[in-house]
């Protein structure tokens, strides 16, 4: 029987690094493997990244697979006719809680023919020393929210690993403990591939059974979602003579997060990805505070090509738009490139209404 694993977490924890690292893991153990990929909007960088290195994947756009649960199993039955995956790696988008009552239930109740893992959850081991000790009270949202995600994982991936000294992680898994004591915890490096194996071996191996997990606050819930500001787009860009594209996506991102601190934002995520039809790349820029990090190369120098913006911040739609919008053109102009936009939406996400919700709360 197929099995499928959701690998959720918080916006740029490293949860398409997980999925595409761990995809050509399986591939070269010889098995199929599907993505699903997940978004509030349209138009994803990581769908287009995914396809681009051959995996087969489906995407369900417009809202997290909670809420459109029927399109999320439509997305599966098509892989499954199609490409026949002996795994399906299921990547909700990183503002999605309640995970195992709205996705994993719902899946083990309608839909017998799947194995199901656990629910897993991708955490930013850079990231988790912000999160206060009141994290899981519902005074800041957005860490509500972070906290919540851990406290439903079934199996918590502390990723990054590569990024943090010895001590400061150990500090991260005694409050990951505390939070999720019943997890099991396994400490990974999506991008160096550390730890891989094992949560492949996790994948495999281990069963979702239903169990109790804590009752989230769809108000608070709600909140955290609605600080949040989204902006996807595309332009075509093209260029009177050869340009270097890694440089282009880095300063344009790095000029978006500086617009956005100028205006009291912060950033969550800002992806690019750029292709000239032959190949493509994808820019990432988190705030933890590392640099912009690249997934595959292009060819140094082009004259043209297609870029896709996903942005998600802490701050008013508008503004993030504004902040895009100003960015681009300077950065462009800096590069001597033209940018013609094809289509941008910015807004921010609607207050979550799972579509199956089965709760059985710790007692
Ligand atoms: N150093 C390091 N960077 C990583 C690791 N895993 C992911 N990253 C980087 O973190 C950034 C975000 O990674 P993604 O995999 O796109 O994160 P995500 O959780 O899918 O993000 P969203 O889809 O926006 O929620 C990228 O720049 C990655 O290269 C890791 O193990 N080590
Ligand atoms: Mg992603």
């Amino acid at each position: 029987m197929p099995k499928i694993a959701v690998i959720g977490g918080f916006l740029g924890a490293g949860k398409t690094t997980t999925i595409l690292e761990s995809a050509k893991r399986l591939a070269r153990s010889g098995r199929q493997v599907g993505i699903i990929t997940n978004d509030q909007g349209e138009e994803l960088v990581d769908t287009k990244i995914a396809r681009d290195l051959g995996f087969a994947s489906s995407e369900v756009p417009g809202g997290c697979f909670c809420c459109q649960f029927p399109d999320f199993i439509a997305s599966i039955q098509r892989l499954l006719k199609e490409r026949e995956p002996e795994i399906i790696l299921a990547e909700p988008v990183g503002s999605c809680a309640d995970v195992p009552a709205s996705i994993h239930e719902p899946l083990r109740k309608f839909y017998r023919d799947l194995e199901i893992a656990p629910p897993i959850v991708i955490v930013d081991a850079l990231q988790l020393h912000r999160l206060s000790e009141s994290a899981s009270s519902t005074s800041n949202p957005i860490e509500y929210l972070i906290s919540s995600q851990i406290r439903e994982a079934g199996i918590l991936a502390v990723n990054k690993i590569d990024l943090v000294p010895k001590e400061k992680l150990e500090d991260v898994k005694s409050r990951l403990k505390k939070l999720n004591p019943e997890a099991e915890m396994i400490e990974i490096s999506a991008k160096k591939g550390t730890g891989l194996d094992t949560l492949i071996q996790h994948i495999l191996s281990l069963e979702y059974k239903r169990s109790s997990y804590p009752e989230v606050d769809y108000k608070a819930y709600g909140a955290a979602e609605a600080e949040l500001g989204w902006l996807n787009g595309s332009w075509e860009i093209a260029a009177e003579k050869r340009f270097n594209v890694e440089r282009f996506l880095s300063d344009l991102l790095t000029g978006i997060a500086e617009k956005v601190k100028e205006r009291k934002g912060e950033v969550a995520h800002i992806k690019a990805y750029f292709t000239d039809g032959r190949g493509s790349t994808k820019a990432s820029l988190v705030m933890s505070g590392q640099d912009v990090e690249f997934t595959q190369a292009l060819p140094e120098e082009i004259e043209e090509g297609v870029m896709i913006v996903n942005a998600r911040v802490r701050i008013k739609p508008a503004e993030l738009a504004k902040c895009v919008s100003e960015s681009l053109e300077a950065i462009s102009s800096k590069h001597h490139v033209r940018c013609r936009e094809l289509k941008v939406e910015s807004f921010s996400p609607l207050q979550p209404q799972p579509h199956h919700r089965f709760i059985k709360l710790i007692s």
